[in-house]
């Protein structure tokens, strides 16, 4: 049982529990309130966007998005992914559009003001602080949307095979903008899996992102956890942590955000995905 805490928890128990699982849970890490508000903020997004400036379908269990442009060109941007079951054979919605997100991504941490006062609220640098990760910085941030009945199943991973720096240094910051539990495809991941191997790399290489084995290692099929987490919680997930989710087969929706650093003094890989101008480079919290 993956124990429970609070922001005013012993920073110790923080810290030890951390480096222990690999994942930690904090309730009411942010108020209703900023959940509410994000929610407000990724629904307006959706509205506006228009699918004929371009549109994808993300989906982990059968990806074609590392060979999409649109993918490829927005980790300095807001783009709008789609749910594999949520579009015909010609690209076009078979859902109504807010039914139809797999996830927003990849800087909703620096280009929207909600999403930028969230991600950069005091209580999180705080905990980044307790459990060591050095001048983080801030690389990455999703809109997991998860929708009723087709959101699709994330496979086991690990967060540093894709955010790839010298020595590994990633950090999720999963926040809880609705309840989650194992009826809507909550987080799963293995507790402790985080001492283990880093499995795969996902870089650019001769002007394409693949997948590179380093370590055959399986994940073990039996070890890994629910992660069940009420409105406003953060579970913080070390990048070495394999961890997951499985599809939304219920009637609820199920929407995350997702924020990921690396400590500001690991090297920064240049093949990764991921790309900034040097007039806009990533910054801490
Ligand atoms: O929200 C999910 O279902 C998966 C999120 C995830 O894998 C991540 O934040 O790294």
């Amino acid at each position: 049982m993956i124990p429970r805490f609070a922001v005013d928890s012993d920073p110790a128990e923080l810290a030890a529990a951390y480096g222990r699982d690999g994942v930690l849970v904090v309730e009411d890490a942010i108020p209703s309130a900023d959940c509410d508000a994000l929610i407000e903020r990724a629904h307006a997004i959706v509205d506006a966007w228009d699918p004929a400036e371009g549109r994808s379908v993300f989906s982990t269990t059968a990806p074609r998005h590392a060979s999409d442009a649109y993918f490829r060109e927005s980790g300095d941007k807001i783009r709008v992914f789609l749910e594999d079951g949520a579009v015909d054979a010609e690209g076009a919605l078979t859902v109504d559009r807010h039914r139809a997100v797999n996830k927003l991504g990849h800087a909703m941490h620096d280009l929207d003001p909600d999403f930028d006062r969230v991600s950069r609220r005091p209580v999180l640098a705080r905990i980044a602080a307790t459990l060591g990760i050095g001048a983080p910085k801030l690389v990455q941030s999703m809109v997991i949307w998860k929708p009723p009945a087709i959101g699709g199943a994330v496979v086991p991973h690990q967060d540093a095979a894709f955010l790839v720096t010298d020595p590994p240094s990633v950090t999720g910051f999963w926040l809880a903008l609705e309840d989650a539990d194992e009826g809507n495809g909550c987080l799963i991941a293995q507790p402790g899996g985080h001492k283990g191997p880093l499995r795969q790399r996902f870089l650019d290489r001769d002007g394409g992102l693949s997948l590179e084995t380093l370590d055959a290692t399986p994940y073990p099929a039996d070890g890994f956890v629910p992660l069940p987490a009420r409105k406003g919680t953060l579970v913080v997930l070390h990048g070495l942590l394999p961890h997951g989710s499985a599809a939304n087969t219920s009637p609820r929706s199920r929407m995350a955000y997702t924020l990921h650093m690396v400590d500001g003094a690991a090297a920064w890989h240049p093949g990764n995905w991921i790309r900034r101008r040097p007039d806009d480079p990533f910054r801490g919290f």
